[in-house]
């Protein structure tokens, strides 16, 4: 992939087609694992490739492989230190084209809140893998309502234990499956808003 990157900017390629190139692979990539031809595994690697390439094409596009089309807060609640599902849905919803800012594992509602203000996002993407982190989620989306940013906030749930009940016992708005789903449900909110 390396090689292939260099080897078109070598040629001339404009930087940022390659970048609209591997945006369309990992869209490609997202829909194969929806589809189970992929396993996570293929998940990763793409992600991996494509945080890469992001990296290389950054200083030739001026700040155009930085996304455009709507800011997002991301993390694992408090008390749960599973990261493997939200990096995946970090490095998608950026080859999606969104500017993620990723508060890592472990994050305290206040620091989500705080955050939110900071970089004005519209979207709050939480993940949890524990049954204990049902209420930290909860306790996160109060506090996104106490400090009075909902609705402007659109606030989306994942990880493997979370069903649409804990979905409606946290209150958020939605609840996604996998990566894919969490670039549809940003892409709805945020045409939405428009
Ligand atoms: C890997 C793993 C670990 C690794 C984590 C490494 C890391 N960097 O993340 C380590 C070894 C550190 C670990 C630790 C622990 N773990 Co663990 N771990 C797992 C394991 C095996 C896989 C989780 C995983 O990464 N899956 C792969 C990813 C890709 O799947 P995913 O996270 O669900 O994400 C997908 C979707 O859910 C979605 N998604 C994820 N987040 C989001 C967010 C949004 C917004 C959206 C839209 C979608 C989305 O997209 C992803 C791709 O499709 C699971 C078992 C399992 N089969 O799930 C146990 C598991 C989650 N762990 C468990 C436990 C108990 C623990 C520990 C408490 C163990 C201990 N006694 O210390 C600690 C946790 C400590 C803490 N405070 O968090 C239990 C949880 C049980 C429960 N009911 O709460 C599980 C289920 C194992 C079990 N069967 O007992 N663990």
């Amino acid at each position: 992939m390396d090689a292939l990157v260099e080897e078109l900017l070598r040629d001339g390629t404009d930087p940022s087609s390659v970048l609209a190139e591997c945006r369309e692979g990992m869209r490609l990539v997202g829909e194969r694992y929806e589809a189970t031809d992929y396993y996570v595994s293929d998940l990763m690697m793409a992600s991996t490739i494509f945080k890469k390439v992001i990296a290389r094409l950054e200083p030739l596009t001026a700040g155009q492989a930085a996304a455009t089309r709507g800011k997002v807060v991301a993390g694992t609640v408090k008390g749960d230190i599973h990261d493997i599902g939200k990096d995946l849905v970090v490095s998608t919803l950026r080859a999606a084209g969104y500017d993620v800012t990723d508060l890592g594992i472990n994050v305290e509602p206040r620091a989500f809140v705080q955050t939110l203000e900071d970089t004005g996002a519209s979207v709050l993407a939480l993940s949890g893998l524990l049954t204990i982190s049902f209420d930290p989620m909860k306790e996160t989306v109060e506090a996104v309502e106490a400090a009075g940013l909902r609705p402007g906030v659109k606030i989306m749930l994942g990880g493997g234990p979370v069903t649409e009940s804990v979905r409606v016992y946290a209150g958020a708005d939605a609840l996604g499956a996998d990566p894919p789903a969490a670039v549809r449900l940003a892409d709805g909110w945020t045409e939405a808003a428009r």
